[in-house]
């Protein structure tokens, strides 16, 4: 089938109106060459639309299926589907002006009778992909192997049982990191997918944690055999689909990579709604991978405060997506991650408008969270109050406790010499969340 000559009802990218303008077709607070700490604020957020959830998704729920009906699901040629898909994805990064996309594998090709076939699909769209963005400003943010949705994936994929599974997963994602590497993506994600289990009544669960490791080695040493200087990202998810995921949060992952000997080599694509699932704030996951070293991209979504799963939605929410920037700021901001829009319209949201829009608010809450996470970090009054509360480590006596040489003892003899009476101070919790809110616009 062809896809009809224009899907969407925009043609021209858009552009900054202002936040006075009621225009729906405009960005009321992302103007991407305005300079924010120096950095263009397009350089700052690096946004992608992600194929998944706007393009393959087709809007069913447990229980009722497909709602929005796309030209591009329905055909006996799947191949032609694909390539229908295709035009209208690259039309909807040029309407939003977006730098990046994501992909699965099986987002953008069907499965043919067999792997090699299914390894050709992706590569005959990759190479479609290859020529639109020759013409086009957008760039890939990362690719990423669907290892999760087919039924041979049900036990996992390099945890699974059955070691033709770990083959077959290995092949798929020898296939798609190659085909990023060939786009010029900046990164390959990997989330775990169903790297977990069920029941520990028919899970050897050390046998899978080393599975797993060597998977992860796997695909870093072939990362280096082909020369692609992106970054490996692990995405954790906590539950869900598998009850017991592997890659639970970023301090779960960190310990996975430690195992594996990978944490100078992989870093953690961190998602708001995962954040939540797993019991943090999605600014405590952020500064924890930038803790540990391994901050690299997020997936930028909301969950909703009464459901305990992973719904997916568009941002709205500027004050929590401020503290989410501040982090982001705080550790430098991306070098090759970017803002991954890995959120999806509600199933009744059927009109093509309905794409466009939610990615035109979900830009301008991270924009205008990204100028007032600015104003918190140029303003330093949150660091100084951070910097006086840690300020006794400045002293030679305490800094010394901390260095190597340093024992138990004589830490232990100086506190009774010098007669130590701590005096609990106040930790201005509402003074300081006072003072962010002072920051808002
Ligand atoms: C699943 C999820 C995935 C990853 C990529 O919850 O977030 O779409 O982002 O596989
Ligand atoms: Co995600």
């Amino acid at each position: 089938m062809n896809a009809p000559a224009r899907f969407f009802p925009a043609d021209e990218p858009l552009r900054y109106v202002g936040p006075l303008s009621r225009d729906p077709y405009g960005f009321r607070w992302y103007d991407k060459d305005q300079l924010v700490l120096g950095k263009r604020m397009e350089d700052h957020l690096r946004f992608a639309v992600a194929y998944w959830h706007s393009f393959t998704w087709p809007g069913g729920d447990p229980f009722g299926g497909e709602t929005f009906l796309r030209p591009w699901m329905h055909g006996a040629d799947e191949m032609a589907l694909a390539r229908a898909k295709a035009d209208v994805a690259f039309e909807l990064f040029r309407i939003l002006d977006v730098p990046f996309f994501c992909f699965h594998d099986r987002d953008i090709a069907p499965e043919g009778a067999n792997l090699k076939e299914s390894n050709a699909n992706v590569r005959a769209i990759a190479e479609i992909f290859a020529r639109k963005m020759e013409s086009s400003k957008v760039r890939l943010l990362w690719g990423t192997a669907n290892l999760f949705s087919h039924r041979r994936f049900m036990s996992g994929a390099a945890t699974n049982p059955d070691p033709d599974v770990f083959a077959w997963s290995a092949a798929q994602v020898k296939n798609v990191l190659e085909v990023t590497h060939e786009l010029g993506g900046e990164n390959y994600v990997l989330w775990g997918g169903r790297e977990g289990y069920e029941t520990l009544l028919n899970t050897d669960l050390p046998r899978e944690l080393d599975q797993m490791a060597r998977f992860l080695n796997l695909v870093v040493e072939h990362k280096h055999k082909i020369g692609f200087k992106g970054t490996i990202l692990i995405e954790p998810k906590p539950q869900e689909p598998t009850k017991h995921q592997y890659d639970f949060d970023v301090g779960t992952v960190y310990g996975l990579l430690c195992r594996a000997g990978l944490e100078k080599e992989v870093k953690v694509n961190v998602e708001a709604n995962h954040a939540t699932l797993a019991g943090h704030s999605f600014e405590h996951e952020i500064a924890m991978a930038a803790a540990l070293g391994i901050f690299g991209s997020i997936d930028m979504n909301k969950g909703d405060a009464q459901s305990g799963w992973d719904t997916d939605q568009f941002p709205t929410n500027v004050e929590d997506t401020a503290l989410a920037m501040y982090e982001i700021l705080r550790a430098g901001g991306y070098t090759t991650g970017g803002t991954n829009f890995d959120a999806k319209i509600r199933r009744q949201s059927i009109d093509p408008e309905d794409l466009v829009l939610a990615h035109v608010g979900a830009m301008d809450v991270c924009a205008r969270a990204l100028l007032i996470a600015a104003d918190m970090l140029e303003d330093g009054a949150l660091q100084k109050a951070v910097d006086e509360r840690y300020a006794g480590w400045n002293e030679p006596q305490n800094r010394a406790m901390l260095r190597e040489g340093a024992s138990l003892e004589a830490i232990a003899a100086r506190a009774e010499a010098d007669d130590l009476d701590p005096q609990p101070r106040s930790g201005r919790q509402e003074r300081l969340e006072t003072l962010v809110s002072s920051y808002f616009r």
